[in-house]
């Protein structure tokens, strides 16, 4: 048996050193190739999210929230890190165990890097190099234990002379100073990513102009102000995020462009200063909610954007809509991360407020929410609607292409389902007896929310009020004032009327494949 000291410890002090030597050259040659995306961590874990089944998806953003991005790279991390060790330790014995290991986990990160949506060739170089450091890390410190180390299976007869014992202080020296350079290397990615930055247009360079057609006013009567209530505009940093992207996207504005062509178009391109110096710009509120929030979800938020209309880029192409004899019935957005999103010509172009938007509550975009620029659509789920990053439109058929979560089974077409939450009293809050206010949000954009009911028990639906409408396109805020609660535990739940006299259902769906469906019921105690 091998002596743990022997061989454990710098077995797997190996396979760790050596997998910190590949992640942090392959890291610095993402940074010189400006393709932080084809990084071995960052392509495979790009692709697992892209081949991970969707009730794993949804168990994960369930479980983790938007979190669970973090939990991918921990995860991914873990398992590295372990196979790195026990290869270390296997390759003490057999030293070609060690570099069949590693051609696996390479083969994983070429592979995960050319088939990501934006691949090029040299996407391999980051997983290619950071191999080839990996190996002569593992050339180097296998030599220095097999060195001490007598009786091993690779010991030829001239080895036994070699002094019994495994050299620490050599294979210290060895293992330290390949760590140090890792983390100089490591520090290096970071500064040439940082630098690479330089001459870039970012959201901070940005000022937005004043927009030709502002929103009407808010009125007053639109944000309650209830405690515990969600305010009527949702901050920017309190935005809900939702997306694929392991990294969040910097494109740099200055050489960004929105390109628009296909069935029925004359192709037609953007610049960003392009849509900065338009005389059409427009500011509107609009809610935006993911198909994938449950009921009682805070996917959802309103914000205050400025944007240009997107009927008229598409008129300025010579688009027509279906209705008009248009032959694309599908307009596919894609983003600079490769995302691709269908949405119908006929809704974008039927009169409604979809718009190439630049702004976000006053703000240029942030990155995280598609800067610089982003699709917005009232009444249709994010998914078919709200492209980030984008950078092409597409008009083309619902027959001749699938959007990314059609095939990962989500429905082709997701409009908005009306909906209702309650934000306050939270669930199982204790109350004081006496008059307990039930307060929310109900949105059917594009429709208009025209009566919100709340239920305690069994009792029966009763009419809340409702805080005035700012626009058909936004959700709503409403209240009520549940008189005479008496102690113990009582279920409160809501539901929603949208001005096309449709009640939302009690039937209770799940968010695949159109979004969910049934009250927002929730439990409290009253004490
Ligand atoms: N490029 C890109 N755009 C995207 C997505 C994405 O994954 N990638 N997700 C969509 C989904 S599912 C939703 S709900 C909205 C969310 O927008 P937000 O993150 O700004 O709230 O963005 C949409 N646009
Ligand atoms: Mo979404």
């Amino acid at each position: 048996m091998f002596d743990t000291i022997r061989t454990w410890v710098p077995g797997a002090t190996t396979g760790l050193v050596a997998t910190g030597a590949a992640l942090a050259t392959a890291e610095v040659t993402g940074a010189l190739l400006s393709r932080p995306s084809a990084t071995p961590i960052l392509a495979v874990g790009d692709a697992v999210v892209d081949l991970t089944p969707q009730p794993v998806k949804q168990f994960a953003v369930d479980a983790f929230g938007t979190a669970d991005k973090i939990a991918l790279f921990v995860g991914m991390g873990v398992i590295l890190a372990v196979a790195a060790a026990l290869l270390g330790v296997a390759a003490v014995h057999r030293r070609w165990i060690g570099f069949a290991g590693l051609g696996a986990f390479a083969g994983a990160g070429v592979l995960a890097a050319l088939t990501r949506p934006d691949a090029g060739p040299l996407d391999v170089l980051p997983t290619l190099v950071g191999a080839a450091a990996c190996a002569g890390v593992l050339v180097l410190l296998l030599g220095a234990i097999a060195k001490g180390r007598s009786g091993g299976a690779e010991e030829g007869p001239e080895r036994e002379e070699q002094p019994q014992g495994f050299d620490r202080r050599r294979f210290a020296l060895l293992a330290g100073s390949a760590v140090a350079a890792s983390a100089a290397t490591g520090v290096a990615a970071r500064f040439l990513a940082a630098t690479t930055a330089e001459g870039r247009l970012t959201p901070a360079d940005v000022t937005l102009p004043r927009p030709a057609f502002p929103a009407g006013a808010v009125p007053d009567g639109a944000d309650l102000e209830l405690a515990g209530l969600d305010p009527f505009f949702t901050p920017n940093d309190e935005f809900y995020r939702i997306d694929t992207a392991l990294t969040i996207p910097r494109v740099d504005a200055s050489t960004w462009s929105l390109r628009i062509h296909g069935l029925g178009a004359t192709e037609r391109v953007y610049t960003f200063a392009d849509l900065l110096d338009r005389d059409d710009l427009v500011e509107r509120d609009i809610t935006l909610a993911c198909v994938s929030n449950p009921v009682g979800g805070s996917y959802v938020g309103n914000a205050r954007w400025i944007g240009v209309p997107l009927r008229t880029l598409l008129e300025e192409a010579g688009v027509r809509p279906p209705g008009e004899g248009g032959p694309a019935d599908q307009l596919v957005s894609r983003s600079d991360d490769g995302m691709t999103i269908g949405t119908p010509v006929a809704d974008v172009m039927d009169g409604r407020d979809a718009l190439i938007a630049i702004g976000m509550n006053g703000r240029p975009l942030p990155y995280k929410h598609g800067f610089p620029a982003r699709m917005v659509v009232p009444g249709l789920y994010g998914y078919v609607s709200a492209c980030k990053w984008i950078v092409d439109l597409e008009l083309t058929t619902f027959d001749a292409f699938d959007a990314y979560w059609v095939p990962r089974g989500w429905s082709a077409r997701g409009p908005i389902k009306t909906q209702s939450r309650i934000d306050t009293p939270r669930v199982t809050h204790s109350e004081a007896p006496g008059t307990v206010v039930v307060a929310g949000v109900a949105w059917a954009q594009h429709t208009g929310i025209d009566r919100v009911e709340v239920r305690i028990d069994d009792g029966d639906w009763r009419e809340a009020v409702l805080a005035d409408e700012d626009t058909a396109d936004t959700w709503r805020q409403w209240s009520y004032e549940w008189a005479g609660a008496e102690v113990g535990e009582h279920r409160i739940s809501v539901r929603a009327t949208d001005r096309d006299g449709r009640t939302q259902t009690e039937e209770r769906a799940p968010v695949a494949p159109d979004g969910a469906t049934g009250h927002h019921t929730i439990q409290v105690t009253v004490e």
